[in-house]
Formats: C-alpha cells, structure tokens, sequence
C-alpha cells in the first residue's frame, strides 16, 4: 500500500501568469496581480499552486523559451514580487511548484549566444550541433510545431536542433558542464523556499546521439521511439534526485509525450525518480497521427479504457496525477462536456471526476468556473506560435483558412489561454488596459463574480469537491475500481479504502441512461452530485455526477 505524503494529498491549482491577473494596467497579467488573488485561490480549497513559468524570456512559446534562468521576466515583475509572492502563499499554508523547462532554452540564452559564435567556443556542446547530409538537415525529424527539427546556422554552417520552435534550442544533457548547471538553478530556486517543480518535456532529456531517422509518419510514435525515452533518462533523473532533491521535501512532477503505461516506472521509481509524471492518454485521444491538428473522434470507451490503464500501471510504483485541462489545450467543458445547453452541469461532473480520482489533481485556472473555448475569426487572431506553424503546414497540405480555424477553434491552445474572467466588466476584471490577449466574448455570462456565493455555482461545486476530497482519504488513497467498461456513456468506479466504499456514477451524455443492474437498488448517503434533487439510483440523469457512500452491510458485486 502507497506511503502518505503531503503531495499525494495535494489539489493543485495551476496558473498561467501572463492570464490571471495585471496589476498595473500594462495588459499583461502578473506577480503582483497574483499575490492580490491569493484568498481566492485558499477560497478554491486547493493547497498548491504551479506556475507556468515566469523566468526572462524572448517569449516565443509562451515563456518556455528561458533566456535567464535565475532572472524573473521585467513584464512579470522583480525578484522582490516573487519573495512577496511566495510569503503570501506560505502564509495562508499555500504551497509552490514552479516549472523547470530545462530540455531546451531560448536561443537568446548567454549559452546559446555563445555556443552558435564558434565551433570550438567553450559552449558548443551545451547544444547538439551537427553538419547537414545532402545538402539538407542531419535527419528526416519533424519539430512539435511543424517543419525541420533542425537550424541552420550561417556563422559556422552547422545546423542545431530544436524539437520545439526554432528559438527553443534543445540542451545537451550529454555534456557534465550542461547538467551541473542545471543542477545549480534548481537549488537556487529550492533555497528560496519553493516546493517544488514541473519538469517540462523531461521525457526528452536524453538524445539518441546518433539521431537516427523516424521510420513512421506518425508523430505521437515518433515521439515515443525517438524523441522520448532516450538511453540515459533514468541516469539523468537519478543525478538530479541525488545530488538536488534528496536534500529538500519537494514534489517533482515530469511532463512529457511518450510517457508510456509501459514505460512510466522508469520515471517513476520511488528510491531514485520522479514523484509523478502528468499522463497524456486521454489528451491525445482525439488527436490523429499528424498530432493536434488532425483531430479523430474519441469514444468513452477508450477514454475509460486509458484511466484503467495507467492507474493499474502506477500500482507498482510512483504516483499518477489527473488534469483533463492545461494551457496546452482547449477547455475541459468544451472538449469533454457540452459548453452550450448543459454548460453548468457537464462543468460540475468534470469536476467531480477531477477530484474523484486516484492521482494528484490539477485544476486549470478559469476551469472551476467553466471557461470555455473562444472562437477565432483567422489565423491572424492567434497569439500562438504553434497555431501559426500548424497553418503553415496544414496550407500545404491544401486545407483553407477556414478549415484550419475551424480545426484550431476545437483543439488550439489559445482556448486555454485567454485572461481570467473575474467578473463582467469591459476586460473582465483582468485589466485596466488592453489585454495582450483579447477576452473570451462570453465574459458576462462566465465568471468568478457572479458565481461566487452562488450555492448553485460551478465555482461553489468545486469547492465542495476540494473539500469532501480533503477530508476524505477515500478519495486520495482508495483503489480505483472501474465498474463497467463497454458503456459509451456512463462512467462509474469504486473507490475503497479501509471501510469506505464510495460509488461514483458520471452521465457523459445528454440522455437519461439506465443503470446496469449491479448499480440499482444500493442502500447508499448521497455525499455530493450535481443536481439538487434525491437520485432514483436507477438511472442517471444529462450529464448527472453523484458520488455515493455505500452504507455497511452493502455487497460489492
Ligand atoms: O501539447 C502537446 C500535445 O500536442 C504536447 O505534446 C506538448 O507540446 C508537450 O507536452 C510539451 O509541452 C510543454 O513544452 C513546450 C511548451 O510549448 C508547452 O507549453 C509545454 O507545456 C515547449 O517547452
Ligand atoms: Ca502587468
């Protein structure tokens, strides 16, 4: 049985900085609108926050292109914000995880400035450098956000590689020098009192050095088979663990494609790896083999089917984490729910299935209200990088403007990235000046203020849910038992620990649906749902989420 420890209990509130709030009427959000916004974020009953991240950037991807990794961006404020920041959190018993995106730094990085002057400068092999081969890049590899994974560079006619935008160059953790100072910024953020971190892309930390072609057009398994998993990963983590983390009480969460079921206790052993990792399963989902911007259909049964997957995959070792939401995709309701008719429901059963899970919970800002997707009218209304490239290919392949606006409308990270809907005044309370980033249209129907003491409110359900997870180990520790797996719109599970058994019943759909007769007929305290009304317990309701407590005495079947 799982050891107890404060990050396997932990609700996470994830914030995307330049989105939350702007202090200073500059349009962008930041540490100091943060810290005015700390009693709402005890309000929610979480009790960590993570930061995406907020150190000196260019800001090509969003901030994940670090050109100093000590240095807080001058949009975002100073070190002293931060300091503030982080006695407010520690204060009101708050803690912080803050990224690491050490797979890659910006191209204006010192390092990277360096490294392109000279084949023979002192920080050449903090990158991967290498000649071209027939006149074109060293290999056939495709970056996350389309074209060539490889720059050429005219000062010494090498090219460099960069899985992500050109200006993220992916770090060479080969290379002693490289890891050492990695290891140096994460104790000088560890001494500063943080809790913690968010590994970015660590799935592709370690290179297959000789880069050998991918055989297959299908991004997610090119992905697996040659960017992530690379032969001196767990070496790496270890390094990191022994020489760094063992000496703090941190939580250290790895993000990456190609973390597998089958893979994940590679990152995850309890003596030398990670805490957790983030698992992708249900993301990718409806994503077709060029990636984001071919989007399949998803059925329940699949999506149930990787839940089941992964949580007996984590069994053996580590600790899961659950999040349908990030900056990195579009909004939970409108991917998962219905953000029309049934908005305030589907939002609500999300959330119950977020909080209701084995594995760290993440909660998405803006979420625990229901935001939803905005529409863009052209490519040109994106803020994205990754939009921006996806268009350039997805025009090559023939496809229309209005095909592929279509297309970034339903999966483009913009969804998730448009500020805080506070309340419904002209910038939704996000700003007193333009925002960077233009505000979701729906903002006097979605937000905090009209919700909040509101009992009805998608924002008090989730703080009930906060709440009965918090004081319920059940929900935290139990086993996760799926209770029927072909239904294409029920979800259900047992979670059982010591003399608990708990029932959660989740309606996916618009239509009333019968329960399997193992389901009917259970002596049971209804502990939370989202409607008002008592449950017949013989059939669940549009998009009805209850969670019962089965009384003593009770079979499971
Ligand atoms: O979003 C994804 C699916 O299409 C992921 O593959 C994602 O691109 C990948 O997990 C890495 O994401 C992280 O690193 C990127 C950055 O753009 C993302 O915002 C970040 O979460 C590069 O640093
Ligand atoms: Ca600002």
């Amino acid at each position: 049985m799982s050891t107890k420890t404060w990050w396997k209990e932990a609700i996470i509130y994830q914030i995307y900085p330049r989105s939350f709030k702007d202090s200073n009427g500059d349009g962008v959000g930041d540490l100091r609108g943060i810290t005015e916004k700390l009693d709402y974020i005890k309000s929610l009953g979480v009790d960590t926050v993570w930061l995406n991240p907020i150190y000196k950037t260019p800001n090509d991807d969003g901030g994940y292109d670090i050109s100093g990794y000590n240095d807080i961006q001058p949009e975002f404020g100073t070190m002293e914000d931060f300091n503030d920041l982080l006695r407010g959190l520690h204060r009101r018993g708050l803690r912080l995880i803050m990224d690491l995106v050490v797979n890659h730094s910006s191209d204006e990085h010192p390092w990277f400035v360096e490294s392109r002057t000279a084949k023979d400068n002192p920080y050449r092999d903090f990158y991967f450098w290498r000649p071209g081969k027939d006149g074109g890049p060293p290999n056939n590899w495709l970056s996350f956000f389309g074209g060539s994974a490889w720059q050429l560079d005219q000062t010494t006619g090498e090219y460099y590689l960069h899985l992500f935008s050109k200006k993220q160059p992916d770090l060479n953790w080969e290379n002693p020098a490289l890891r050492n100072e990695v290891h140096k910024l994460m104790k000088f953020w560890l001494d500063k009192g943080v809790d913690g971190f968010r590994l970015d892309v660590i799935s592709a930390i370690s290179k297959r050095t000789d880069f050998p072609d991918t055989d297959t057009m299908d991004f997610n398994e090119t992905i697996r088979k040659f960017y992530a998993n690379g032969p001196r990963l767990k070496e790496f983590i270890r390094e990191m663990r022994t020489i760094v983390w063992n000496k703090y009480d941190l939580l250290t969460v790895g993000e990456g494609p190609g973390i597998t079921p089958d893979n994940a206790e590679d990152y995850l052993d309890n003596e030398h790896g990670l805490n957790m990792i983030f698992h992708f399963g249900h993301m990718f989902l409806d994503q077709g083999p060029g990636g984001r911007f071919d989007p399949v259909p998803w059925s329940m049964r699949d999506f149930k089917k990787i839940f089941k997957t992964w949580d007996e995959a984590l069994l053996k070792k580590g600790w899961g984490s659950i999040f349908l939401g990030n900056h990195d995709f579009a909004r939970m309701v409108s991917r998962w729910g219905d953000d029309k008719k049934y908005w305030s429901l589907s939002s609500k059963l999300l959330g119950t299935l977020l909080l209701s899970m084995r594995g760290t919970p993440f909660i998405f800002q803006g979420d625990e209200f229901g935001m939803t997707n905005i529409e863009l009218n052209s490519v040109d209304d994106s803020m994205d990088i990754e939009t921006h490239n996806g268009w350039s290919e997805a025009r090559k392949r023939g496809l229309t403007e209005e095909q592929f606006v279509k297309i970034a409308n339903y999966a483009g990270r913009d969804n998730a990235r448009t500020p805080m809907q506070w309340d419904g005044s002209a910038q939704a309370g996000f700003t007193m000046g333009i925002p960077w980033m233009k505000v979701n249209t729906n903002k006097d129907a979605i937000n905090v203020s009209d919700q909040q003491s509101e009992p009805d409110s998608i924002l008090e359900y989730f703080k009930r849910m906060t709440n009965l997870r918090k004081t319920n180990p059940v929900l935290v520790y139990g086993q996760y038992i799926p209770v029927e797996t072909e239904n294409e719109s029920l979800f259900v599970y047992y979670r059982i620990w010591e003399i608990e058994k708990w029932l959660i019943v989740l309606n996916f759909s618009s239509e009333t649906i019968v329960f399997p007769p193992e389901l009917t007929n259970r002596k049971a305290t209804k502990m939370i749902g989202n409607y008002s009304t008592v449950d017949s317990l013989d059939a669940a309701r549009p998009w009805e989420a209850v969670i019962l407590r089965l009384c003593d005495g009770d079979e499971l079947s």
